[in-house]
């Protein structure tokens, strides 16, 4: 679906490895410790997209705890509650006499899904390997390379240095253990497979240890089959296989669900498993697919930040060094290089989305269930993917999309007697698309709609024209005649508002909160264009036309907040972490200091007002905020706040930031502020979103001096910089579809007509450099 220049970045890039070899040496992403995870939330993840796993690297007996993407509680249903349009009008009434306690208890008996709560993703197993007698050993280290994607366990044992080698891979579909010594050394060691499934089978054939698992409450089984590759014995015990005398051995880890597809379950995990560890092969070819696959996607992007010698510590220990002393600008970049890394370990062309909890889950009770939260956390997930060179990784969005149209559709139909299709706050495996959990926050309404926007910014970014006409504009256009049908005349204003629906977890269930309206807007704008572009459904398009401006438009409140409702009912005092009505400032684009500056200015007062603490994904969002409003060093302050170290997990409250292994903490662990936080940094260096390219836009005092290559914009224009002493010494823009291209920087702008491929160079002050 996706189509690259792959030439012209591999070009760019190694010119930049030239001039900047210096960097590129001390530049290598990493994340290291020297001592063995005494938590989940110390361990390293491992992912390739469908499977993932968290390496301990405990050395008397190894830990790794496994998931496999599908299995999840639950079973093929609709979530629709039938008929529940009848309920509808008088919601609406309700709600315009100022009845809302009414309104929500009405909506709560008639018009949420059935059933009232969806469904959780599962922890699948765990793998151990018992190393006798190796308790006793020095010179650990675990690190986890993000530019070869393999994490390593190593330590002195005897006079011997043991080594563990774990990967993911894409192309072999398999986890891989590999464990190895210095000198030969025979090693004795007992592998099993365990899960915390209630229902669970471990057996063992020959070299092969196979765990079966079944869901409690639905439908789903798992088969995890082990398979053992060494010059050793094997040998069977009731609980686990034994190894003796070997000098090196692998394990191939293959894991399989019999779920097909969201309305669909039978699929054979036997036959899969099996065929996967018949084809895999030895480790040290598939280490070489392994890397080889991983580095043509991480290599695109490249990103310095000096790090000021704070490399050299273990990475815990530099986190906590980072709150004493935020001198570390490496630190960021190395966060958004492990975002990339692990968007390419949660979502790869074929898989389900990464999920609140990526692909990384432990529990059978996960925290929301680690679904999909759709009034922030599963976008999120998704904000750095286009600009840090990552498009094919949003595939498992846009197909996620496609199944939520067809359920959203009968929703659309039962709840709101509507065409089009909508999504509520929450999906999960099954793509459950009604209200859930309560009224006050289950009934709202844009979920669909947000998430077109990623189709319409895909577009943006690559400016794939077939991507538009075949998957974007069928799934934006149906998301945008549900609005057609459902958006109503306020009786007060006179405006077009969308009614029942909520601020996101905010305020309960109002007619007319601003997030919906800027999102509607902003769909509704895309669908306009790409109509135009395409040249489809001219007479939808003016109906869209006469819409859009009728929609309530934003307002400025008394306290110069902008208002989050309709009315002007906000409350300066609330510290509340969803800061829904800045949807326009980001992701949105409606608000913006150069386009409509008073908005902006009321953006800032809101901001300020809610405080600069918050959740994970809270801060998250007020980096890229305080981004587009251009204060970066404002941003930078927040950045401290989100990687504020969180040393122990069970510390649940306290307010968000960065636990050793990096994973975000909302608190508990939440990957949306990982992804949120790197596409908050990266847009303090570069915004696309007005048209142009605004070159460093934001720039903390903090990041002087840095190099970015790879950085794609909106345009489809791919972007390397650098910068020192605060001030941009050179660029260059491959352009990977032609069109016009206006750069910007300070004051200076520079407009070209560029040609597919062809790469332009400038200096500083937007000088054009001849070749
Ligand atoms: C929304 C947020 C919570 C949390 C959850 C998964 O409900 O309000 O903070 O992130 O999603």
């Amino acid at each position: 679906m996706i189509t690259f220049d792959r030439l012209t970045s591999i070009l760019l890039m190694s010119f930049w490895a030239l001039s900047f070899s210096s960097y590129a040496e001390t530049d290598d992403p990493r994340l290291w410790y020297t001592q063995a995870s005494k938590q989940w939330e110390d361990a390293l993840p491992v992912g390739n997209g469908r499977l993932a796993a968290m390496v301990y690297g405990t050395v008397g007996v190894e830990h790794i705890q496994f998931n496999e993407e599908t299995l999840w509680t639950g079973q093929p249903r609709s979530y629709a509650k039938k008929g529940a349009f009848v309920y509808l009008q008088e919601i609406r009434n309700l709600l315009s006499q100022g009845r809302q306690k009414e309104a929500e208890a009405l909506a709560e008996t008639s018009f949420m899904g059935v059933p009232l709560r969806q469904m959780a993703y599962q922890a699948f197993g765990d793998i151990y390997i018992d190393f006798e007698g190796h308790d006793d050993y020095t010179q650990y280290k675990r690190s986890l390379d993000l530019s070869t994607a393999l994490a390593r366990v190593s330590y002195l044992h005897e006079g011997t240095i043991y080594t563990r080698e774990i990967i993911a891979s894409y192309p072999d579909q398999a986890i891989y253990v590999n464990l190895t010594n210095n000198r030969k050394a025979e090693m004795n060691f007992k592998i099993r497979l365990d899960a915390l499934h209630g229902n669970k089978t471990v057996s063992q054939d020959g070299r092969v240890l196979t765990l079966d698992v079944k869901v409690d409450g639905g439908v789903l089984e798992g088969m995890a089959k082990m398979k053992i590759l060494t010059d050793g014995k094997v040998l069977r015990q009731e609980d686990g296989l034994v190894v003796k005398g070997a000098t090196q051995a692998t394990l191939v880890l293959a894991a399989a669900t019999n779920f097909i597809d969201y309305k669909t379950i039978g699929a054979d995990a036997r036959s899969k498993v099996t065929k996967v560890l018949d084809l895999a092969p030895e480790y040290a070819d598939a280490r070489k697919r392994h890397i080889k696959d991983y580095q043509q996607l991480f290599g695109r992007f490249s990103f310095f930040l000096p790090s000021k010698g704070k490399e050299a510590l273990p990475t815990d220990q530099r986190l906590l060094a980072f709150k004493e002393d935020s001198d570390d600008p490496g630190l960021l970049s190395l966060y958004v290089q492990y975002a990339r890394y692990l968007l390419i370990a949660s979502s790869r062309p074929g898989s389900q989305p990464a999920n609140l909890q990526g692909k990384w889950n432990y529990q059978l009770k996960p925290s929301w269930d680690s679904k999909y939260t759709l009034n922030i956390n599963t976008e999120m997930n998704y904000w750095p993917v286009e600009m840090t060179n990552l498009s094919e990784c949003h595939e498992p969005l846009f197909n996620m999309i496609r199944d939520l149209s067809e359920t959203g559709s009968e929703v659309a139909k039962e709840h709101y007697n509507a065409s089009g299709w909508l999504v509520h706050h929450n999906t999960d495996l099954w793509r459950g698309a009604a209200p859930i959990n309560a009224s006050n926050h289950g009934i709202w309404v844009t979920g669909g709609a947000w998430l077109c926007h990623h189709l319409w910014e895909h577009y943006q970014y690559t400016k794939d024209s077939l991507f538009l006409k075949e998957t974007a504009y069928p799934l934006m256009s149906e998301a945008a005649r549900f609005f057609v049908d459902f958006l109503q005349y306020d009786p007060n204003s006179g405006w077009l508002i969308s009614s029942p629906s909520n601020s996101p977890e905010n305020g309960g269930l109002v007619a007319g909160p601003t997030m919906d309206h800027q999102i509607i807007r902003s769909l509704f704008l895309a669908c306009i264009e790409a109509s135009r572009l395409l040249g489809e459904d001219p007479v939808f398009r003016t109906k869209l036309m006469d819409l859009v401006g009728k929609i309530a438009p934003n307002q400025i409140g008394q306290a110069g907040q902008l208002q989050e409702w309709l009315t002007d009912i906000d409350d300066t005092t609330s510290q509340h972490r969803h800061i829904s009505h800045l949807w326009g400032l980001y992701p949105g684009s409606e608000i913006s200091p150069d386009t409509s500056p008073e908005l902006a200015k009321a953006a800032g007062k809101s901001l300020f007002y809610r405080g600069d603490g918050g959740t994970g994904w809270s801060l998250a969002w007020k980096i890229n905020f305080q981004a587009r409003l251009l204060q970066g060093n404002h941003a930078y302050g927040l950045i401290k706040n989100l990687l504020n170290p969180i040393m122990d997990a069970s510390v649940k409250k306290g307010g968000g930031g960065t636990y050793p292994n990096l994973f975000d903490a909302h608190p508990p662990f939440q990957i949306d502020g990982n992804f949120g936080g790197a596409a908050g940094i990266l847009e303090l260096l570069v915004q696309s979103h007005q048209g142009n390219l605004h070159l460093l836009p934001a720039l903390p005092d903090a990041l002087s001096e840095g190099e970015i290559t790879g950085l794609v914009t909106r345009g489809a224009f791919e972007l390397s910089m650098s910068w020192k002493e605060n001030k941009l010494v050179e660029v260059e823009l491959v352009s990977k579809k032609g069109g016009v291209c206006t750069l910007r920087y300070l004051n200076h702008s520079y407009t070209l007509q560029t040609l597919p491929g062809k790469r332009y160079r400038f200096g500083p002050e937007l000088t054009r450099f001849a070749k």
